[in-house]
């Protein structure tokens, strides 16, 4: 059916006389129907990944892509004179999600529905998700960002399963979404939702009453867990969403005639880092309900789950004291304690138990004991935790343990973000790298075709173009579009320190003031969220937003060099930001970021990786080799060295290198007093000074270096031209088609449809 006899048939109207929400409600609809006429289902055994985020990006243009419609609908409505792109923004992002880990699982769901494999997703119904981000005088401010439309892509089901906790009884209803595979079937994500959810209860921004469980459930995604009743809730939710997935996967199972003791024959339920593992507990309470004998239960359960570890930073890796679970969930403390006795009958060792002395829970060892694999997301990351984070677990349990290395969806990070990059590789090499992304490494015969790298060139200089149209209708920002393009978009965290470019922009500052002019204008593009309570955080915001006032505001220096801090960072943002981009910014303390994607989207759109020698920064170098990534900084073993010795002094570095003073004393010099919050400014001051527990300073002076070696090779065109499409050749390990290959290799072990 064309889109002229849909919304003829539906609004007796013609494509010209809509509107663009009509015309976006048209395609939804139509799209819908598409997704659902497609095969899903079959196959004995169903991948349930199970996750708190899914951090999904708009839907509109995938699914049609996905279906095979984008071209055809694209086009029949340009010959009406109306723009798909103006009817793709009348869609909300689904605020579902809020990082790597949660794009993540959005990438693998499009894979294993491209793969053809019988897999769902499962998490909740956030009705305000993440927050929406706004800038107010230099800091970020919370509001509510509801994004759940009258039409939209969630279908109630008819289902519904009572969760209880200790003081009270809630009721989880079931939407579900469509996942369309590349030309393959479509799956579902199943998100759960609070029957008696009521968002009436947010007060200005996103306050609400932490305690009102039977209103509040799934409102937000992360709530401000800095006092008690936040982490209660935090543990309200988990539980929510694990109770209700647990008893509907029993009974999805149960209806394709398992019998509970082969489980596992029937279901493999994928954990998203700690955030879902009380479903192990969950479902050894519900089958020893349905009759299997405690031993049977847990030994079934452990056979069905697996963990997937997105971190050694020690905060995230969640314990929860006994009192806060006797108080939610009191019920699965019997089950906790049956598997922390088994755990101490067999080890002695502390470090291996799921109640540890201190009364606390700790959920990542009730995943890693009780599931048959264990894997880290990047060649680097799991081998830290093989030797190092997780070492006495890999000691017992050497078999379980597996490497998966991240990868991300080309369908969104290439075909649909990039266009015009899609189109161009597509008349060098042909089609099928879309289905089979090692073929772009037959790219690699142009490396020497100048014709072909300037027509590159203009690609990146188009996207720029497009980018710099796109941010001032949406946010008003001026982009010049003639300078290189330097970006660094992630969660902020001091870990991936942000704080270090922000260092580096002072650098710069000081130096053009002083006369000393870069070969070629730059922009510094930062786009990031900080976690509410999260305080350092926050002032490095304020750091960021001042310095782009101070720098663009400056007549000496902003003909060099400007900063540009985009607001409520989101996936709409980073496919246009990424198309645009010249050099990534990868820059974590080596160790800590467990892999990064944002560096594998970058490299796929021909950005060029300034970096550390952490995460998959560490197998892009490997795929394309030294001349064509910039790796700068500790490695991680001297990292971990310096923790384990705690003999790292931020402060010696400040007292040795006076480029690091000087950056470091200009955050509460006159200039920044004038335009920031005294307290902001010195807070991070203090801490950079006495505490840096990321390093920043450890890796200033050489980043410098560096990152000035990269703007002088920019100046050789051509070079860079050639380094970009190494990048680009070499990024097909990197898609998440192979990614889900693997585990369902190694992990899941479906019947391919
Ligand atoms: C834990 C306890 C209490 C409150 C919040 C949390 C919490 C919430 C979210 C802990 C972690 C997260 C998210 C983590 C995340 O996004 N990790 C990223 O996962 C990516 C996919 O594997 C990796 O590429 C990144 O390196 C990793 O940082």
């Amino acid at each position: 059916m064309t889109v002229n006899e849909y919304v003829t048939g539906r609004l007796g109207k013609t494509i010209e006389s809509c509107s663009d929400r009509e015309l976006y409600e048209a395609l939804l609809e139509m799209t819908q129907e598409a997704a659902m006429a497609r095969t899903s289902g079959a196959g004995k055994k169903k991948l349930y990944y199970i996750s708190a985020e899914f951090l999904l990006g708009k839907l509109l243009s995938n699914n049609l892509i996905n279906l095979g419609m984008y071209a055809q609908v694209k086009e029949e409505l340009a010959a009406h004179g109306r723009d798909i792109a103006c009817i793709e923004e009348i869609e909300p992002e689904p605020s579902l999600g809020n990082g790597g880990l949660g794009r993540l699982a959005a990438c693998f769901l499009d894979s294993i529905a491209t793969l053809g494999l019988n897999g769902d997703g499962i998490g909740l119904n956030y009705h305000l998700g993440l927050f929406k981000q706004v800038f107010e005088n230099h800091l970020q401010r919370e509001t509510a960002n509801p994004w759940i439309e009258n039409i939209s892509w969630l279908k109630r089901q008819d289902k519904s399963y009572t969760v209880r906790f200790g003081n009270l009884s809630v009721k989880s209803c079931l939407y579900d979404m469509a996942v369309t595979g590349y030309g393959g079937r479509t799956n579902r994500l199943h998100l759960f939702d609070l029957e008696s959810v009521d968002e009436g209860i947010v007060t200005g921004g996103i306050s609400f009453d932490k305690t009102d469980v039977e209103r509040n459930l799934t409102l937000f995604l992360y709530p401000d867990d800095s006092d008690e009743a936040g982490r209660l809730l935090r543990i309200f939710q988990q539980y929510f969403m694990v109770s209700s997935a647990a008893q509907y996967i029993l009974e999805e199972c149960a209806e394709k005639g398992c019998n509970y003791h082969d489980l596992y024959d029937y279901a493999v339920i994928q954990i998203n880092d700690t955030h879902p593992a009380m479903v192990i507990p969950e479902l050894i309470r519900l089958l020893s309900e349905r009759g299997v004998e405690m031993d049977e239960a847990v030994r079934i359960v452990s056979k069905t789950c697996a963990y997937t570890n997105h971190t050694i930073l020690a905060e995230a890796l969640e314990k929860w004291p006994v009192r806060y679970l006797q108080k939610v969930v009191p019920h699965l403390i019997p089950i906790i304690e049956i598997l922390d006795d088994k755990v101490r009958r067999r080890y002695q060792d502390e470090s291996l138990a799921i109640i540890d002395r201190s009364d606390r829970v700790h959920m990542a060892h009730i995943a890693i004991h009780y599931g048959f694999s264990v894997n880290g997301v990047a060649a680097l990351h799991t081998e830290i935790l093989k030797g190092i984070e997780l070492h006495r677990f890999y000691q017992i349990y050497p078999e379980k343990f597996n490497n998966k290395t991240n990868g991300i969806t080309f369908r969104r990070w290439l075909l649909q973000c990039n266009p015009l990059l899609s189109g161009w590789i597509e008349s060098k090499i042909g089609g099928d790298f879309k289905k089979d992304a090692s073929q772009l490494q037959r790219l690699m015969a142009f490396a020497g075709d100048a014709e072909a790298l300037r027509e590159l060139q203009a690609i990146k200089h188009a996207n720029r173009r497009a980018l710099k149209s796109y941010l001032e209708r949406t946010q008003g920002i001026e982009m010049d579009d003639q300078s290189i393009l330097d970006v660094q978009a992630k969660r902020l965290h001091e870990y991936k320190r942000q704080q270090m470019n922000a260092l580096y922009v002072i650098h710069k500052y000081l130096e053009i003031r002083g006369g000393c002019l870069p070969k070629r204008p730059v922009t510094v593009v930062f786009g990031a969220k900080a976690a509410p309570a999260y305080v350092i955080a926050r002032d490095i915001i304020h750091l960021i937003l001042c310095l782009q006032e101070l720098v663009n505001g400056d007549p000496l220096v902003s003909p060099h060099m400007k900063v540009i801090m985009v607001e409520n960072y989101n996936v709409t943002l980073a496919e246009k930001l990424i198309p645009a981009c010249d050099i990534s910014e990868q820059i974590s303390l080596a160790s800590k970021e467990a892999s990064g994607t944002g560096n594998m989207k970058f490299m796929l759109n021909g950005a060029v990786t300034l970096g550390t020698m952490d995460g998959a920064n560490m197998e892009i170098a490997q795929l394309v080799g030294a001349d064509n990534i910039y790796l700068f900084g500790e490695n991680s073993s001297k990292v971990i060295e310096h923790y384990e010795k705690a003999d790292y002094r931020s402060r010696s570095y400040y007292e040795r290198s006076p480029m690091v003073r000087d950056a470091v004393d200009f955050i509460v010099g006159p200039e920044m007093r004038k335009l920031g919050q005294r307290e902001n400014l010195e807070r991070l001051y203090r801490e950079l000074l006495n505490k840096d527990w990321f390093m920043t300073l450890l890796d200033f002076e050489e980043y410098v270096r560096t990152r000035d070696r990269v703007y002088a090779d920019f100046e050789d065109r051509m070079g860079w031209a050639r380094k970009t499409l190494v990048n680009i050749s070499h990024a097909g390990f990197f898609s998440s088609d192979r990614t889900v290959e693997e585990y369902n290799r190694d992990i899941w072990r479906l019947e391919r449809a």
